[in-house]
């Protein structure tokens, strides 16, 4: 919280001066679209291109039941057209995108707004070739290569709808996810290089439509050559396809509301969620939020880290940045191969003017010292951002004075697969940003903090509950892929009227918001949202395991890590080789990114009479703060604490 000596960093007076948001002008603008949302996005609907101009600007409603969530209903638009088209006349010789490869001896590419048109153009006849039409389903599950954003864009020139599913998941959840969409055709790879390995991509490709009951065409990018295995009726190199079609493709009419794409996240229960986004207010927010917070000028270049499996390379990488008309850097590695210096190097090789990342890749090069980034010439950087988790002050004050040298302002920008852009943030010529906090609201955004208990609103401040927002904003989610209750059970039950984000904050003394974490059973690990319950039912399907609970704990880099507890069954010995195998199971079940760090063998499970796991004690005991346990006394067994914490994992 902060205090007499928590320091603000405002921006100085040459990065306001030329900014496309200044103080005064961010206060002003905020009143409007608040007293008059219709106005504001009624103006601000115009930044991108419609086929037919929209006349009602926003249809929603909040109340459980009847919740729906429409903007410019009656517009028609093409988002690729958008997002390439209307650039070409003024900048078809620009680079869209710079593409920088795993290994640094590989040639970078500049792909200009006319390739980009070309390629997006074959790859939408190709999947038209394969029957793919307006409203069918394409799963991606590809590396971070032009490809992936030629098959996005391809997929939003023709009204298909995309969902993308992030390389490091395993060959089952690619296989729930295909299933869950129903989709037509798997765009992938032969192989994935990434931070020098490469992941068999096409195998797992094939694995996981073992267990698809439907017939799902795969279309393959050959990106290392290496040799696979080819289902001969179904699969089909996109090269070859290539030659076949033309290099024209109109782009079709889109109505406003229909989806863009579909995006698998976790939540607190069950199987991942598809959340929905649509076409016209998605991209209206996107390009606004990427030109706002990153404060984006044309000619800058700029480079967002994360990968097009996450919402932030949807909204981030690809549709605002292209919406602009900008230079977007798309990275196939990892921010530590060949060494920690890989970051600072593309950033000064490519003249990076805007650069984003997670916090957790921050804290893992702040570990490797700052002679990593002493070698490389930043003087590009203008401003620097950070997504996916909260920013702790240390992190925070290396990333301000090693990479931005005290001169750039960061925005720490807080939001959601849900939210489709940014909802807090600072603006970077505006705000004079506290390290932590996430500060204000973006344009249209009214964030409320309730007391978790009764729901009422706390209005005075400072004020510590749980975050909701109290009306919609063009980007929203719409719904849960074909289940419209669990989209209104999961954001709109709880709290009447409010959108809940799953998020505690606290707010300051003068208004600034701080994220405290999730409220619910949903861990941030490196940034990658992973349901408890996900990683529990994995354990859970070994043979050996009996029951599991699974909670997070504070890890130095990743932010959050997993702790298991696993009970056995009762023939079975706990050893080191089976907490191996367990480790290897949960990979191969949900991918690396869900492996447990820790996992503790549990006799039994610190349980209510009425048979509920006690989370909070495992909590506890998993962050080694077993002296303030609590209230034990509604436990049915209270002695299986003790052997809990006598054989703690984490010391
Ligand atoms: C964009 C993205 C969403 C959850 C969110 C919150 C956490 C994201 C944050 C942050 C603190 C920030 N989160 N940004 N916490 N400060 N700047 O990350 O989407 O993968 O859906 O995760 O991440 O807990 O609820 P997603």
């Amino acid at each position: 919280m902060l205090d007499e000596k928590t320091p603000t960093y405002p921006p100085s007076d040459a990065f306001a001066s030329t900014a496309h948001i200044d103080a005064a002008t961010y206060e002003e603008m905020y009143a409007a679209s608040i007293e008059d949302p219709e106005g504001f996005w009624g103006e601000h609907g115009k930044r991108i291109d419609w086929i037919k101009p929209y006349s009602i600007v926003k249809n929603t409603n909040f109340d459980f039941g009847n919740v729906s969530i429409k903007w410019y209903e009656d517009g028609t638009l093409n988002v690729a057209a958008n997002c390439i088209d209307r650039h070409l006349e003024a900048r078809g010789d620009q680079t869209a995108i710079i593409w920088e490869p795993d290994d640094p001896t590989e040639d970078a590419l500049h792909i200009s707004y006319r390739d980009l048109h070309r390629e997006v153009c074959e790859m939408a006849n190709v999947l038209k070739a394969l029957g793919v039409g307006k409203g069918d389903r394409v799963v991606l599950y590809l590396p971070m290569i032009p490809e992936a954003a030629y098959a996005m864009l391809a997929c939003a020139r023709i009204g298909a709808i995309h969902s993308i599913v992030f390389a490091g998941f395993s060959a089952d959840a690619l296989g729930a996810r295909i299933n869950g969409c129903d989709a037509k055709v798997v765009i992938t790879a032969d192989g994935a290089p990434r931070g020098g390995r490469v992941t068999n991509l096409k195998d797992n490709v094939n694995q996981a439509l073992l267990n698809v009951i439907h017939t799902c065409q795969s279309l393959v990018v050959r990106r290392t050559g290496q040799q696979v295995a080819w289902r001969s009726e179904t699969d089909h190199w996109l090269h070859e396809m290539k030659e076949t079609v033309s290099d024209d493709c109109p782009a079709e009419e889109i109505g406003a509301e229909d989806p863009l794409f579909i995006l698998y996240t976790s939540g607190s229960t069950g199987q991942p969620k598809g959340v929905v986004h649509t076409s016209g207010g998605y991209l209206v927010y996107a390009a606004m939020t990427h030109q706002m917070t990153f404060d984006y000028h044309d000619g800058d270049v700029y480079w967002c880290t994360a990968d097009v499996g996450w919402v932030t390379g949807h909204s981030y990488i690809v549709y605002g940045p292209l919406a602009n008309g900008g230079t977007t850097v798309m990275f196939e590695g990892v921010p530590t191969y060949p060494d920690a210096s890989r970051f600072w190097q593309v950033c000064e090789k490519h003249k990076v003017n805007q650069f984003y990342t997670a916090p957790t890749a921050i804290r893992a090069l702040m570990g490797k010292g700052k002679e990593f980034v002493e070698k490389s010439d930043l003087s590009s950087l203008k401003t620097l951002g950070t997504v996916g988790e909260p920013i702790n002050p240390e992190a925070w004050n290396w990333y301000n004075e090693v990479v931005g040298k005290g001169t750039c302002p960061i925005v720490d920008t807080w939001w959601q697969t849900e939210t489709g852009g940014h909802l807090l943030t600072p603006l970077p010529g505006a705000t004079a940003t506290k390290p932590g906090s996430a500060m204000t609201p973006f344009f249209g955004i009214k964030p409320v903090v309730l007391e978790p208990e009764s729901g009422k609103i706390i209005d005075d401040d400072p004020a510590e509950g749980v975050l909701c927002i109290a009306d919609s904003w063009p980007a929203q989610m719409r719904t849960v892929w074909e289940d419209h209750p669990r989209f209104e059970a999961t954001y709109f039950q709880q709290y009447k009227g409010y959108y809940f984000t799953g998020d505690g904050c606290r707010r300051d003394e003068d208004g600034h918001y701080w994220i405290t974490g999730r409220v619910d059973d949903v861990i941030n690990v490196s940034g990658h949202r992973m349901g408890t319950a996900e990683v529990e039912s994995a354990l859970v399907a070994h043979e050996a395991v009996s029951e599991a609970a699974v909670v997070g704990y504070p890890h130095d880099v990743k932010g959050q890590g997993i702790y298991a507890y696993v009970t056995l069954m009762s023939n079975k010995e706990p050893t080191d080789e089976l907490r191996k195998e367990l480790e290897v199971w949960v990979r191969s079940e949900i991918g690396p990114i869900a492996k447990p760090d820790l996992i503790q063998w549990a006799p039994g499970l610190p349980k209510t009479r009425s048979g509920k796991i006690m989370r909070r004690i495992l909590r506890k005991i998993a962050e080694n703060d077993y002296g303030s346990l609590g209230d034990t006394s509604t436990l049915a067994e209270p002695e299986v604490v003790d052997n809990l914490i006598e054989n703690r994992m984490n010391r």
